[in-house]
């Protein structure tokens, strides 16, 4: 114990920590303080404080940096209620404030935690072991726990949350993080830490974990054992990350040894718990005034329960025609299901020009649809709840609502008179129609395997009520591309950042929510992630994996780096390409995964219509040169019918 005194007359000295910590901004302190991690406020001399002694607090006189002292001064009080002093908690306080900290998660709707094994976090794993309304998944690998808790989050709406020891450990998160914060996909992390008094030493697995994932997350706490109501943080954090748009939340929790109590607490009692409701703006007659326009839609990424719904009604009310992403496939009247290919040719937008585009969500996976929005200066509504801004910087009017909500608040009242012309919708789904059948007679021609084929035959075949996840490159292009659109299944994908990274995992997540997954993903994210297969097979997940094997990465081979004399073909191989000659059948089943290779449409086809009752692996090979000739000549044949109707 250290010593006890910190007040003298009418100065109370406070280690930096806790000020950063509460969102101070301390700056550097001069070189005569013996302690650099001390800071003095000024404070009121009945205001006598006691330090309990540990070391963390060992706080000597020094001088006042001048910014810190105003902002003490500006508001000392609250300074000082702010920075407070922790208390000297016993392990038996720890085991009841993380029960209650767990209890509080469960409390607002988290029935899922991803834990992953450590000894400082132990009072936290305990806590959620005891837990009844939370099921707890072990996964060794952070980064795959961080992975498959987001794809709770994506298949389910609601938080998971991931715990992990301290240290390096922690950062494993990140990749994870990054996705959720720009998919607004909700994800609560704890992360245990050493107490305070070691920060910044050499101690063992200790590092700073103070903001540790900056901006990337909607809010960080360091929470300190025994201060505070443990139940109602734990509701805050579930709410905060639920709250739309929805992201991820970090809390630190900083323990001490002993980590085991003397004697377990009670399990607090189940509450039932309504976090707060936000009020929806409306907007008036907007969409009432487009009803006389020729209107566009463009909807993209993961939307709420109720959005096809809500946008088939308002569709109908505008004689719209609606593009949609895979993620929120809309199928009724207005759908055009094969916008990527029609944008790959201006001709349909030449054809059937629209007034205004309503845009629903982020940027469409489509570049062709995305360039012509942001090249075409057609006036743009864009909605979508989002914390990033809209990189086309093409939108007149910018709604910052969810979709779905924003459809259902302001749905016209007023429906198109019999008498309305639907001809612009009847362009865009005529042509549609043209493209459909010339594509698909153009995929009909190519040998199998071949990868347009791979992705159109899965989504063809994937059962009602099954979940999609389709992987970043290739994978969700041609399936946006190809692919017949169905409402039937559920589509995920991590469009927020696009990595290849944590496929498996974020699939796996998603499959152990409930439903059945079938996963579509290229050789180089299957590797990527390939130590999530030996989980993916300890827990018996019920995920079917098609890798679609190019040996590398074969969307790079669209780019013009591939035929760049600059670049090369050796080096583009070596650095773009990088083919391995591994097979993802045999790591598979080293991994404990039943895997099988398909060689022709038949076998591919007789595979997928076995019943997902656990993992398996379906390997396809493609060759990366032949697969950019296939997608040159489906491309072409749409265009060419295109030119035939329009011109
Ligand atoms: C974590 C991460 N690293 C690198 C990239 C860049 N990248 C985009 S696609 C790709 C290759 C993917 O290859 P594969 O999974 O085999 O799919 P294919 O391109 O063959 O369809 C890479 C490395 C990325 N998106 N994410
Ligand atoms: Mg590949």
């Amino acid at each position: 114990m250290g010593t006890p005194a910190l007040c003298r007359n009418d100065r109370l000295f406070v280690h930096v920590d806790h000020l950063e910590r509460r969102g101070w901004l301390v700056p550097p302190v001069g070189d005569d303080h013996t302690d650099p991690g001390a800071v003095e406020y000024p404070t009121d001399q009945n205001d006598l404080h006691r330090d309990r002694g540990t070391a963390a607090h060992r706080s000597v006189e020094g001088h006042c940096p001048t910014s810190a002292l105003r902002c003490a001064a500006a508001q000392p009080r609250a300074c000082l209620l702010a920075v407070g002093f922790p208390s000297v908690t016993t392990p038996d306080d720890t085991a009841r404030y993380c029960a209650n900290l767990v209890s509080g998660l469960a409390d607002a709707g988290v029935d899922t935690a991803f834990l992953s094994p450590g000894s400082r976090n132990t009072p936290l794993t305990i806590a959620f072991i005891r837990e009844p309304r939370i099921n707890n998944i072990a996964i060794r690998d952070e980064q795959s726990g961080g992975f498959a808790a987001l794809g709770h989050g994506k298949a389910t709406g609601r938080p998971a949350v991931v715990l992990s020891t301290s240290g390096s450990a922690a950062a494993h998160y990140f990749p994870s993080i990054v996705e959720a914060n720009q998919a607004a996909s909700p994800l609560i992390v704890l992360t245990a830490d050493r107490p305070a008094r070691l920060r910044g030493t050499g101690a063992p697995q200790t590092m700073d974990q103070m903001n540790l994932y900056g901006r990337h997350v909607k809010s960080f706490t360091d929470l300190e054992v025994a201060t505070g109501n443990a139940r109602s943080e734990g509701r805050v954090l579930a709410t905060f990350a639920s709250f739309l748009p929805a992201g991820p939340v970090h809390a630190n929790v900083s323990f001490d040894e002993p980590l085991l109590p003397d004697t377990m607490p009670q399990v607090p009692h189940a509450m039932e718990w309504e976090p707060p409701v936000a009020e929806e703006p409306q907007h008036g007659d907007l969409l009432e005034s487009l009803t006389a326009r020729r209107v566009l839609i463009v909807a993209s990424g993961r939307q709420q329960p109720g959005f096809q719904n809500a946008l088939d009604r308002v569709a109908a009310a505008l004689g719209a025609p609606i593009i949609a992403d895979p993620q929120c496939w809309v199928v009724g009247a207005n759908t055009v299901e094969y916008g990527d290919l029609l944008a790959t040719s201006r001709y349909a937008f030449a054809a059937a020009p629209p007034d205004v585009v309503l845009r629903l969500g982020p940027i469409p996976t489509s570049k062709p649809l995305s360039t012509w929005l942001e090249e075409s200066g057609v006036e743009q509504i864009l909605v979508d709840k989002s914390r990033l801004r809209d990189p086309l910087g093409s939108a007149a009017v910018v709604i910052d609502q969810d979709p779905t909500l924003f459809l259902v608040a302001n749905a016209p009242n007023r429906q198109r008179d019999a008498a309305s012309d639907d001809a612009f919708l009847n362009q865009w789904l005529d042509m549609d129609t043209a493209v459909r059948d010339a594509m698909s007679a153009s995929i009909d021609g190519l040998p199998f395997p071949n990868e347009p084929a791979v992705a159109r035959i899965l989504i063809a075949t994937a059962r009602p009520g099954d979940l999609v996840f389709l992987g970043s490159s290739m994978p969700i292009r041609d399936v946006d591309a190809f692919a017949q659109p169905r409402s039937d299944i559920a589509v995920l994908a991590n469009r927020g950042v696009n990595g290849i990274d944590g496929t498996i995992s974020t699939a796996m997540g998603a499959a152990l929510a409930g439903n059945p997954v079938t996963l579509l993903v290229g050789d180089v994210a299957a590797l990527h992630d390939a130590t999530a297969l030996s989980e993916v097979a300890r827990l018996n997940v019920p995920l079917r994996i098609v890798v679609v094997n190019n040996d590398g990465g074969g969307i790079f081979s669209f780019l013009p780096q591939a035929r760049s004399e600059i670049v090369g073909l050796e080096s583009f191989e070596q650095h773009w390409g990088t083919p391995h000659g591994l097979s993802l059948q045999r790591i598979a089943q080293a991994m404990g995964v039943n895997a099988v290779r398909v060689e022709t449409a038949s076998e591919y086809l007789e595979e997928l219509s076995t019943p997902i009752d656990g993992p398996s692996l379906i390997e396809v090979h493609s060759n990366r040169e032949q697969n950019v000739e296939h997608h040159r000549e489906i491309r072409s044949s749409a265009r060419s019918v295109l030119r035939q109707d329009v011109e």
